[in-house]
């Protein structure tokens, strides 16, 4: 497999509701959009870095930089035998896991379509259809959540989690569980509390959530296993995870029970499979998370998430809840019964509309004001 052009692209797409988290409020997604083409073939995805450094140290402007400067000189021409081996090749590059994975599960999309084969197989995925869950943000008023889980269980997805913050935690999740009963819920602090808050967050134990995402901060693995010693809740790590070895050592401290895998987090697909079989082995379950992406990134984390340790639902759920009209056809839609079916046809099996593609992308200066 060889890459003879790789094109980047700043695209900007309003969000359909606002996504608010512990550290901050988005309107708008703003991406890079990775085509790579090669022996006749092209190939798509996105990045999944933000706009700030918040949820992660990475950002667009530092992956244009990491991909321009790094990432594409170590690959544009390059002869691989497999994806797997471009995460391999980028090794001197520390860190920037999301400019790395931008390019390298591009990669992946153009292996598949070169062999004519779904990316859910050559991941080494099985099923068809996956579990679908959803992420609901921190909203102005109880009012709104209970308004807002209630048109989300109607559509059917199988998991409901919240975001939550201090000021905006027990009661949130004491309404839900009066209002809906024993529905699969959880919680996603986004690294909002320190170990001293504790006894605040055991208070959480009472409500019987599936787990607590991330509680405490990103490069904290101590505190997270003195927590999980004090909490019968699971706590669930995101933001810590951005190496497999992190993993390793985060899952034999008992700092969780459960990971939430993002393949932009780690690198890419061929980390995210590393990360999935180490789980696998130590009876760790995982699900797929979710970066507010595009219909793009969304078909490619729903072959991902065929893989047989994908468990639990995750957050992956149907284009028109972000994006009115998404960049793809077809949308990506949730059935009744809250899953989704894996694209069909070779690669990512979605088809990107040029128009709207041109339309969403910002000039280049754009991105880096
Ligand atoms: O912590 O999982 C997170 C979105 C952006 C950054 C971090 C997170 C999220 C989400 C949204 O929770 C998941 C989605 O619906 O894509
Ligand atoms: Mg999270």
């Amino acid at each position: 497999m060889r890459i003879d052009r790789l094109e980047l692209r700043p695209i900007k797409l309003p969000l359909a509701h606002f996504f608010e988290t512990s550290f901050g409020r988005t309107d708008d997604k703003h991406f890079i959009l990775v085509r790579v083409d090669g022996d006749g073939v092209t190939g798509y995805g996105e990045c999944v870095a933000e706009v700030d450094p918040y949820y992660s140290s990475e950002t667009n402007d530092t992956c244009w930089h990491i991909i321009t400067s790094f990432v594409a000189p170590r690959v544009l021409g390059a002869e691989f035998a497999h994806p797997r081996d471009v995460f391999a090749a980028l090794k001197a590059i520390r860190g920037h896991n999301m400019a790395k994975a931008a390019v390298e599960m591009v990669a992946w999309d153009l292996y598949a379509k070169q062999r004519g084969e779904r990316l859910s197989r050559t991941l080494g995925g099985a099923r068809d259809r996956i579990e679908s869950g959803v992420s609901v943000g921190i909203q102005l008023s109880l009012d709104d959540l209970v308004a807002k889980v209630e048109r989300e269980l109607a559509v059917g997805y199988r998991r409901i989690k919240i975001k939550v913050k201090p000021g905006w935690d027990v009661e949130a999740v004491r309404t839900l569980r009066g209002r809906f009963g024993n529905i699969p819920l959880m919680v996603d602090a986004n690294a909002a509390y320190t170990i001293k808050d504790a006894d605040h967050l055991a208070a959480l134990d009472a409500f019987d959530l599936m787990m607590i995402e991330q509680p405490l901060d990103y490069d904290d693995i101590a505190d997270h296993a003195a927590l999980q010693r004090r909490l019968r809740t699971p706590i669930c790590l995101d933001e810590s995870i951005k190496t497999v070895g992190i993993a390793r050592e985060a899952i034999a401290a008992g700092a969780c029970r459960i990971i939430n895998i993002k393949p932009g987090r780690v690198g890419g697909f061929a980390e995210s499979i590393r990360l999935h079989d180490l789980c696998a082995a130590q009876q760790i379950p995982v699900w797929h998370g979710g970066m507010l992406e595009s219909g793009i990134g969304r078909a490619a984390n729903i072959h991902l998430a065929t893989l047989p340790n994908f468990t639990l639902p995750g957050d992956i759920a149907a284009s028109q809840r972000y994006f009115d009209p998404d960049l793809i056809v077809p949308a990506i839609t949730g059935a009744a019964d809250g899953t989704i079916a894996v694209p069909d046809g070779p690669g990512v099996g979605v088809t990107v509309v040029s128009e709207r593609v041109q339309r969403a992308t910002l000039e280049a200066c754009d991105v880096r004001l």
